[in-house]
């Protein structure tokens, strides 16, 4: 899969030469670009943002830096899933991590002050190859869309075979609701600071075990926590 962020704080996504995703890079599993949308701009001060129309506080990023390194990855690839990280988009789940994981180029366009400007969603989602997707990672506000493409790509990445160490786990996962396996987990010792591991999960009854995972999963679930 290839992955390709823009933004104006490129840097932001050293941490994917870290741990897994950077073993799968090495791998190439992954081919991963961070690009800076200020090598897009055309003007002397390189400027990405102005002033929105409507007026209003903040400033809104410009649709044609967007444009130029969208284009530019076009030029070398006419498949791409476009993400647009905003608080305002469709909400982030386990179901969209799976589709995307199925993605050959995924693209995230991660804004910083309010947003960028709205006509850059609608051009591409008229281009034919582009698939436009926007996503928020939750209700609340991040100062830009680095962050959540980071989740996002940890989540998607994760599904990709050969990119987690214990393919069992995954396995297990997709056979499950994200909520079912939201059971308590424990290692040895058995008895820590005078607190015990469940009597169940010693007894090796494997029916039994699973049968108390999903009780406590439910539980959980239900109180919210
Ligand atoms: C951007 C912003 C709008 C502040 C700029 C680009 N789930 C989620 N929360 N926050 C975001 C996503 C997000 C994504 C991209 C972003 C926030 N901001 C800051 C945007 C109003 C206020």
């Amino acid at each position: 899969m290839k992955i390709t962020t823009i933004s104006i704080f490129p840097e932001y996504f050293s941490p994917l030469e870290l741990s897994l995703i950077g073993k799968a890079r090495s791998q190439s599993l992954i081919d991963f670009k961070s690009i800076n949308l200020r090598d897009f701009t055309t003007d002397n001060h390189h400027s990405v943002d102005d002033t929105p129309y409507g007026g209003g506080a903040g400033m809104v990023m410009m649709a044609e830096p967007w444009g130029l390194a969208i284009d530019s990855i076009l030029e070398k690839d006419s498949e791409i899933d476009l993400i647009i990280l905003t608080p305002a988009g469709a909400k982030f789940n386990q179901k969209k991590a799976e589709k995307l994981s199925g993605a050959k180029h995924l693209v995230f366009a991660c804004g910083r002050y309010e947003g960028i400007d709205t006509r850059v969603g609608d051009y591409y989602r008229g281009v034919s190859g582009v698939r436009v997707h926007e996503i928020s990672i939750g209700d609340y506000v991040v100062n830009g869309g680095e962050v959540a493409a980071l989740v996002i790509i940890e989540a998607v990445t994760r599904l990709i075979p050969g990119v987690i160490g214990n393919p069992a786990s995954l396995d297990e996962e997709s056979h499950n609701e994200v909520g079912a396996l939201e059971y308590p987990t424990f290692t040895k010792p058995a008895i820590w600071r005078e607190i015990n591991v469940p009597e169940v999960l010693l007894s090796g009854n494997h029916g039994q075990i699973q049968k108390w995972r999903q009780e406590e999963a439910k539980r959980r679930s239900e109180l919210g926590q």
